[in-house]
């Protein structure tokens, strides 16, 4: 199934589309280079297949955009999931990239919840605020309806323990979309999730 969503404010304009059975497939515009690199990274490693397209007042800042790409992105995992039948349901991942190591484990649970222990350095002056992934990464629950944990286990340079981040969440996330051939029940002893 593809999913196809609008989300336009006075602040962003963002349009996706979504689909968890793809080939990795991107093709990502979001006017902030660095988002491109990690959202470009998590298409090819969940296996998705992601067209994003956004822009906004980055003018102001980044805030906004970053923000709202993940509410987007949310929204457009949550309606893909649907009723959640056969799904794995659970996903964890630990990535190294070169020096720096992430583990990210999250549950399609419907209670959003963002535990994100991560500590970026401030010695360099980096373009981009890495203090807005985490920003992205709250909406993204939020909006997701997943239980997502993020933490770094070591790392020294920024970019390396971002990159690390976005892979472990795309391997996380496709583990936990994925469908147990023989299963057609939701996940939960409640029945529902
Ligand atoms: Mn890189």
């Amino acid at each position: 199934m593809i999913v196809k969503l609008k989300r336009e404010t006075k602040e962003t304009q963002i349009s996706i589309s979504l689909n968890l059975n793809g080939q990795g497939k991107y093709k990502i515009k979001t006017t902030i280079p660095f988002m491109d690199h990690m959202l470009t990274l998590f298409t090819a490693h969940s296996g998705f297949n992601i067209e994003l397209s956004a822009k906004g007042d980055t003018e102001i800042d980044e805030h906004h955009l970053v923000e709202d790409i993940g509410i987007t992105l949310g929204q457009a995992v949550k309606k893909a999931l649907g009723d959640k039948k056969g799904i794995n349901r659970y996903g964890n991942f630990l990535l190294p990239m070169d020096e720096a190591l992430s583990y990210v484990a999250l549950d399609i649970s419907s209670r959003p919840c963002l535990v994100y222990k991560v500590k970026y350095s401030k010695a360099y002056k980096e373009k981009f605020n890495f203090d807005l992934l985490e920003d992205f990464f709250q909406a993204f629950s939020a909006n997701a309806g997943i239980t997502l944990h993020i933490e770094i286990k070591h790392g020294r340079n920024n970019h390396h323990m971002a990159e690390s981040i976005f892979k472990g969440f795309a391997r996380a996330l496709k583990q936990a979309v994925k469908k147990e051939s023989k299963s057609n029940k939701v996940p939960s002893t409640k029945g529902k999730l």
